[in-house]
C-alpha cells in the first residue's frame, strides 16, 4: 500500500491500471485498503453550498475517494485541524476513529465513494462537537 502522511491527512494511493481504452482502479480490502471492507457507500448530487458530516466515529475506519469532481474534508482530532482536498480517483483519504469530519465545497459532479471497515451503526457516531471533545479529553 502506498500512503502519504501530512499531519492528520493520510492518503492511500491507488495504482492506475488504465490503458488506451480508458482508466481503471482496483480496490481490495486488506491489500491497498488497510482494513477489510464491510461497507461501501457513496455521496453524490450534493446541492451547491451544502456541507455534510459534522460528526466523529468512535471506532470506524474509512477511506474516502472522490471518484468524480472534488470536495474538501476538514479533519479534527480534538487537538489540531487540517483540511484535505479530495479531487483524484487515484487516492483516498484515510479517516481513523475519533476524528471529527466535515465535508464542504462539493463540486456539482462530485461522487464521493467511501469504504468502511464496519457495517452502519448509529451508536458509533458522535454527532455533537462538545461530546466529541469530552471523549477525546477523557482518553488523555
Ligand atoms: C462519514 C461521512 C464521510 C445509513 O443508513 N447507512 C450508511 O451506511 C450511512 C453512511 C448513512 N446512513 C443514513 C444515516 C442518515 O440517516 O443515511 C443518512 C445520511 O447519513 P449522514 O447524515 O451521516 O451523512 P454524512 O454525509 O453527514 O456522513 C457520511 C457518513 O454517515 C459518515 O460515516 O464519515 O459521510
Amino acid at each position: 500500500m502506498n500512503s502519504g502522511i501530512d499531519g492528520l491527512v493520510r492518503w492511500v494511493d491507488f495504482a492506475p491500471l488504465g490503458d488506451e481504452r480508458g482508466e481503471l482502479v482496483s480496490i481490495e480490502g486488506g491489500r491497498n485498503i488497510p482494513f477489510p471492507v464491510r461497507r461501501v457507500y457513496y455521496i453524490y448530487s450534493c446541492r451547491q453550498g451544502v456541507s455534510r458530516g459534522f460528526h466523529a466515529h468512535r471506532a470506524l475506519r474509512q477511506v474516502a475517494i472522490c471518484i468524480s469532481g472534488s470536495c474538501k474534508m476538514l479533519l479534527d482530532n480534538g487537538r489540531e485541524r487540517a483540511e484535505a482536498t479530495l479531487d483524484s480517483p487515484l487516492r483516498g483519504l484515510l479517516i481513523e476513529g475519533m476524528m471529527w469530519r466535515e465535508m464542504h465545497e462539493f463540486s456539482p459532479n462530485c461522487v464521493l465513494l467511501v469504504l468502511a471497515d464496519q457495517h452502519y451503526d448509529e451508536s458509533d457516531y458522535i454527532r455533537s462537537y462538545e461530546g466529541f471533545l469530552e471523549v477525546v479529553n477523557a482518553e488523555k
